[in-house]
């Protein structure tokens, strides 16, 4: 039903979801939490057993429209947790995953500008909110630009806009607070950890860090692909409003991860799609290591 030799356009993605959601009603569910700024409906899939006894993991995938391995590796991962279930595999864990969280941003990808970043709320003078600086934590900080015609425009307010407001009212309607949250981007091979808002480490920055290891040594392990581990805004730099920090700060969701995706920087956003197979594997095992650190506690 769904082949992953090339990046599929949302339409495609979203009839993969209805798919997997029919073919598995006992372990799948599907959701639409909102629309987008054009009215694009925000689906999210929830894969596990009713009878689950650990928080789950939220993976929010493509909240940047250029990013597309992030859409595509998500979209593996359903096909790993359902066709692929094995007993070992995210065993009593629910694992919700949202494929594309800028629908808009993703489809203006496909049709007329292939590194569009932002989603697609119109403006006097440019188009587009950064959906990863509209979280409402630090909002407006450091790494954000006043000017709307600026990558890193962080819109009007704290989720101004339609994409994250629906996502933060998905969080808050959740019965069980998840134990861990993903933001999956792309590219750079880096697993961050809070805070990213400012060089600054949170109190439990040292679990993060060992928790963060564990992926990586996996990774490295199984794929010899290197990923990096360390605090988003020392690593990288600091951006604010971002939606691990948000999921941190105010969810108070313990392990919330940005994992920034293959490659370093030969293809960039442009990854080749013979790409999406091995780099999807490295999620897996980004995922699967991520559900047994955490099990002894979470
Ligand atoms: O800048 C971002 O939003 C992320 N990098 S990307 O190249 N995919 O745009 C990193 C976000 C890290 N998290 C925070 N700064 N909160
Ligand atoms: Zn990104």
């Amino acid at each position: 039903r769904m082949e992953w030799t090339t990046y599929h356009p949302l339409a495609d993605i979203y009839g993969y979801m209805d798919h997997v959601a029919a073919a598995y009603p006992s372990i799948a569910r599907e959701t639409v939490i909102g629309k987008s700024v054009e009215g694009r409906p925000l689906k999210t899939i929830t894969i596990g057993d009713p009878a689950d006894k650990k928080p789950g993991i939220v993976l929010v995938c493509g909240q940047h429209g250029r990013e597309w391995i992030s859409p595509a590796t998500c979209t593996y991962l359903m096909s790993y947790i359902t066709e692929g279930r094995r007993a070992s595999a995210l065993k009593d864990r629910t694992v919700t995953i949202v494929p594309v969280a800028n629908p808009d941003g993703y489809e203006y990808t496909f049709q007329y500008d292939r590194l569009w970043r932002k989603n697609r709320r119109k403006g006097p003078r440019c188009a587009g909110v950064d959906l990863n600086r509209n979280w409402g934590y630090k909002w407006g900080g450091k790494g954000t630009s006043r000017n709307m015609c600026q990558e890193t425009y962080p819109g009007t307010k704290a989720f101004s806009e339609p994409e994250t407001a629906a996502l933060k009212n998905y969080f808050e309607t959740l019965k069980t607070k998840p134990a861990a949250v993903l933001d999956i981007h792309s590219y750079g091979q880096y697993i961050l950890y809070p805070w990213g808002y400012d060089k600054v480490l949170s109190p439990d920055y040292k679990e993060m860090d060992r928790v963060g290891r564990l992926m990586a040594d996996k990774i490295k392990k199984e794929f010899q692909t290197e990923y990096s581990v360390g605090n988003s805004a020392i690593l990288l730099y600091p951006a604010a409003g971002g939606l691990d920090d948000y999921a941190k700060a105010k969810l108070r969701v313990k392990y919330t991860y940005t994992l920034e995706l293959g490659d370093t920087g030969k293809y960039g956003f442009n990854l080749p799609s013979r790409y999406i197979v091995p780099t999807s594997k490295e999620l897996v095992a980004a995922v699967t290591t991520l559900d047994e650190a955490i099990s002894t506690t979470q």
